[in-house]
């Protein structure tokens, strides 16, 4: 313990999630790490039920929408006055995102940025979509976690959810692990290897068992650019230009 850690107080990082299926929550999210983390105060989970703000007495909350075709629209009244429930109780600055694979990719420096904050309003949208005007009128950032289309936008706050908690401090370790994630650093993850040393009559790399750390580094290092740079060379060229910059 430190004198600077614990001198003030702040409120854990929290997300709070507006879906039509809380009980979704935290889900699979329960189980790893992040569910001890949720436990031990680390971060704070809240969901809000968006049919809580249906205002007629079938409580509905989507409408056919203008112009024709399937499905069915997320109404911009109820979902506003969820947003504004929400907005008035959270810290001003604070991020309001609507999972959608028409948003900006989430990737590891995003996931940086967002544990960075206080905290963050996830909107999951169901059925066709929202109306746009409510994510127009109430500034709410459109996020992708990759480009293919769900039955909702629940599994993918999850997938947000898992990857920013586990940047918070004290959700891994002493943060040692995540330095050392190739990723970090804009590169794939090397190759992992464990017991038994031979297996099916497969051998383990030598380097591994030399107990030569300088090399060991060094073989990981040469693994995880050579993967890199035959599976993704976006990243590859990126890794490079930023090598380049840093001298
Ligand atoms: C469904 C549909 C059906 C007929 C014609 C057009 C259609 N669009 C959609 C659609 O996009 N549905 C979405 C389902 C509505 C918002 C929530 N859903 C969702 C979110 N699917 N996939 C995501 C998602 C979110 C973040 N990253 C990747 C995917």
């Amino acid at each position: 313990m430190t004198e600077e850690r614990g001198k003030s107080w702040s409120p854990p990082w929290s997300a709070t999630v507006l879906t039509l299926f809380p009980e979704m929550f935290p889900g699979p999210l329960g189980q790893s790490l992040a569910g001890k983390a949720l436990k031990n105060g680390i971060w704070r989970l809240e969901t809000v039920d968006i049919r809580d703000f249906a205002r007629d007495k079938h409580r509905s909350v989507d409408d056919a929408p203008f112009g024709g075709g399937p499905g069915m629209v997320m109404r911009p009244d109820v979902l506003a006055d969820a947003v504004d429930h929400v907005a008035a109780a959270s810290r001003d600055g604070g991020r309001v995102i609507y999972l959608s694979p028409r948003g900006r990719r989430l990737d590891q420096a995003m996931a940086r940025e967002l544990v960075a904050q206080d905290g963050i309003v996830l909107i999951c949208g169901r059925f066709e979509g929202v109306d746009q005007r409510v994510l127009e009128e109430r500034g709410i950032e459109e996020v992708s976690v990759g480009d293919f289309v769900l039955s909702g936008g629940e599994t993918a706050a999850l997938v947000l959810l898992d990857a920013v908690v586990r940047l918070l401090p004290g959700v891994i370790g002493d943060g040692a692990a995540l330095e050392e994630e190739s990723f970090a650093q804009g590169l794939l993850e090397y190759p992992q290897y464990t017991r038994p040393q031979n297996w099916e009559g497969h051998e383990v790399p030598e380097v591994l068992t030399s107990g030569h750390h300088g090399n060991i580094r060094a073989w990981r290092r040469a693994q995880a650019e050579e993967l890199t740079r035959e599976r993704r060379p976006d990243l590859w060229e990126r890794y490079l230009r930023s090598a380049k910059s840093r001298g």
